[in-house]
């Protein structure tokens, strides 16, 4: 490696106004020739640093007043929703951008996202400085204050490259005595800004700091993950994070409303035990006697898995506070206004387990004005039949986003259904709606509409996670794909490789496959043979308008060339689901063209077919027209969800009587 000057970018303390004269590096100062050199240059320059290089500590302002939170935000994923949530209730946001903003903070929220791997090596980063940096200033930092103490001979970790949990685990430095966790916290103060995130964090946690750790924020306080490792984790709470069995009949991902068991009095769970809350995850953290002191929380899927976590002023959740409605802005509240008195009582819920979703959908899409408006099709026909063959409007996005979100609505999917020829980049206005959308709106937010690779007017390409970013950072949860799915698995059945290219499985591995769903768009193809065809045929509750027995359900996608329309593939949703689901796809959104917009109830059949051959949630699709149907639909199939829009659009349906019927008839939702 090759030498860097001894500078810090980030640390005015270490400016080049303090430089020793001579070229000093880690490196320079590793090779054994350079021994007496080391020592004697070390000692005569050490008090000069010392007198220079002031703790952080010492130096600290409160860079923080009453009203603001700081927020880890490592850039995985969507942290909009946070953001929005903290703001809401009265917050300002201060960024983590060094190690020392985490020593620094009055309140910090964590809200992990992404891999488990990918975020531990975000927190592994040193903070300032570079590798050589790293070696001096540990060096500095051992002998002026701790040599003596921990009886270090500082030149044996002069060229010390590595992070500073490395460092202190260094066998070869301290014997075989770990260094103590309370050496390595007055280490890590005293080095303050050169420590790493990971380091910082265990600092803040153990001194028992407002902390509130969302998701991946709570499986990272465990020792290790099972996620593509194991990995280790900050290793402040024994256990080991793994995966969810999905051989018991359970979906993984856990996506959805589920209930908690408060095990302890938590503080900011106080009320909410009877309601749900927002889970979205694979992995799951369990409770055992080695963690028991810790748990606050657990939920039952299948197994009982730790829920929430709390020591003192430390917590953290698995579920999403910012995704959970008004509940979860309670359970924010009451971490941001420990001492408060007016807390709002949550009316008395009745959660037991896992609820079965209603989610309201909009299509959207650019009228022949101009504007971006909430339109609705026939059988995916949204043109009035009218002399001007008008684009039906039925509202305007954000407006009606955020009545269905008033309306009890569990999640808000909006589709641009014209992404087939807009760029999403381009297209500015779908990006505002879901900013838009997001400040207001505290439950799941799914956007779909040409997340695909794409080539602009200029020649500049953009790949397909570049769009689906950028639309996480718009305040989406999850990204849904169309067409480009229904490609990747065209192309993974006739080779049987994943090539690991589409951008199914591109976003699946940067987000996680829960932030990704694939919505299928199929049509009936009646057969009187069920062999007539290479695809999964199935057996028809009712005949077709010849006789028909049995019907194939033939995917299709928009082509967006001259006379171009929605053209049937050689793939039926089946193979579809099966094959997105091996390539990483989270959750099936499961349209059907024949049944869309006609309010005759969802398509049973293919809801079934669908729902029992894939271990991921499926939503069901198209159809819905009165609340009888939404129960034959969870009744019939494994749906975890149901989706309609028609519906509600048109007013025929309060979103809230749907539930209420859900409910009487025994259907677990959330109220
Ligand atoms: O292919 O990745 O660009 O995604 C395009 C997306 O737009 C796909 O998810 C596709 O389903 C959707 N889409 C394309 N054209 C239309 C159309 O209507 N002309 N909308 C369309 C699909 C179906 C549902 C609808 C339900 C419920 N709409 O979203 O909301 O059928 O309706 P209902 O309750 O009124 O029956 P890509």
């Amino acid at each position: 490696m090759e030498a860097a000057p001894f500078a810090c970018s980030s640390c005015p303390s270490s400016s080049a106004s303090f430089l020793p004269s001579f070229p000093v590096t880690a490196r320079s100062l590793s090779s054994s020739s350079s021994l007496l050199f080391r020592r004697n240059n070390f000692r005569r320059n050490c008090n000069y640093y010392a007198a220079k290089f002031k703790s952080p500590r010492n130096l600290s302002v409160r860079a923080s007043g009453d009203s603001v939170v700081t927020l880890l935000d490592y850039g995985a994923g969507n942290v909009r929703s946070v953001r929005n949530a903290i703001r809401y209730l009265g917050f300002d946001i201060k960024d983590v951008q060094t190690p020392e903003d985490i020593l620094k903070a009055d309140r910090l929220i964590f809200p992990g996202v992404g891999a488990f791997a990918a975020a531990m090596d975000v927190l592994n980063k040193r903070g300032g400085g570079n590798d050589s940096n790293v070696g001096i200033i540990l060096l500095l930092g051992v002998y002026s204050e701790k040599c003596l103490k921990l009886s270090i001979d500082p030149f044996l970790v002069s060229d010390y490259h590595s992070s500073f949990t490395e460092f202190c685990n260094d066998t070869s430095i301290f014997g075989t005595i770990p260094l103590n966790r309370n050496i390595r916290l007055e280490l890590s103060c005293f080095l303050g800004q050169y420590i790493g995130m990971a380091e910082a964090l265990c600092t803040y946690i153990e001194k028992d700091r407002p902390f509130l750790g969302i998701c991946l924020g709570l499986q990272l306080l465990f020792e290790s993950s099972e996620e593509n490792g194991p990995v280790n984790g900050l290793g402040l709470i024994p256990g080991v994070v793994g995966r969810f069995d999905s051989s018991n009949g359970y979906r993984v991902p856990h996506i959805g409303w589920n209930a908690l068991q408060i095990k302890t009095d938590s503080e900011i769970l106080d009320d909410i035990g009877n309601h749900h809350v927002y889970f979205v995850h694979s992995y799951r953290a369990m409770p055992s006697d080695v963690n028991k002191e810790w748990v606050s929380s657990t939920c039952n899927y299948g197994v009982d898995f730790i829920a929430s976590v709390r020591r003192g002023n430390v917590h953290a959740v698995q579920f999403h506070p910012e995704k959970s409605g008004d509940v979860g802005l309670s359970i924010l509240r009451r971490f941001l206004y420990p001492k408060s008195t007016i807390m709002t009582k949550p009316t008395e819920g009745k959660a037991s387990k896992l609820a079965k979703r209603v989610i309201a959908c909009l299509d959207v899409r650019t009228n022949d004005e101009g504007d971006l408006v909430v339109t609705k099709g026939d059988q995916y026909d949204v043109r009035e039949h009218t002399k001007e063959n008008e684009v039906r409007n039925l509202g305007k996005p954000v407006e009606l986003a955020g009545q269905y979100y008033k309306d009890g609505a569990d999640e808000v999917t909006f589709l641009n259904i014209t992404g087939f020829r807009d760029f999403p980049l381009g297209d500015l206005p779908m990006l505002q709606v879901l900013r838009y959308t997001s400040e207001n709106v505290f439950v799941p937010l799914t956007v779909g509409g040409g997340i695909r690779d794409f080539t602009d007017a200029n020649g500049r390409h953009y790949t397909s996670l570049e769009v689906a970013s950028e639309y996480f950072r718009s305040g989406a949860d999850k990204i849904s794909i169309g067409s480009d799915a229904v490609y990747a698995a065209e192309e993974y059945l006739r080779t049987g490789v994943k090539t690991g290219k589409s951008s199914l499985e591109q976003i699946s591995r940067v987000y996680g496959n829960q932030a990704v769903v694939v919505s299928i768009d199929p049509r009936r193809v009646y057969l009187k043979n069920p062999n007539d065809v290479e695809f999964k045929a199935v057996r028809l509750t009712k005949s077709g308008p010849n006789g028909e027995e049995y019907a194939w359900y033939q995917c299709t996608l928009f082509v967006n060339k001259v006379n171009g329309g929605r053209e049937g593939r050689p793939i039926g949703a089946y193979e579809l689901a099966k094959a997105v689901e091996e390539l990483g796809a989270g959750e099936i959104l499961l349209n059907c063209i024949d049944c869309d917009g006609q309010g005759k109830g969802f398509d049973i059949d293919l809801i079934k077919l669908i729902s029992d051959a894939v271990n991921i949630p499926v939503i069901a699709s198209s159809g819905a027209g009165a609340t009888d149907h939404f129960s034959e639909v969870f009744m019939k199939t494994s749906a975890s969800a149901a989706l309609a829009a028609g519906i509600f659009h048109r007013k025929e349906v309060p979103l809230q009587s749907v539930k209420e019927h859900l409910s009487k008839e025994g259907i677990e939702v959330r109220i």
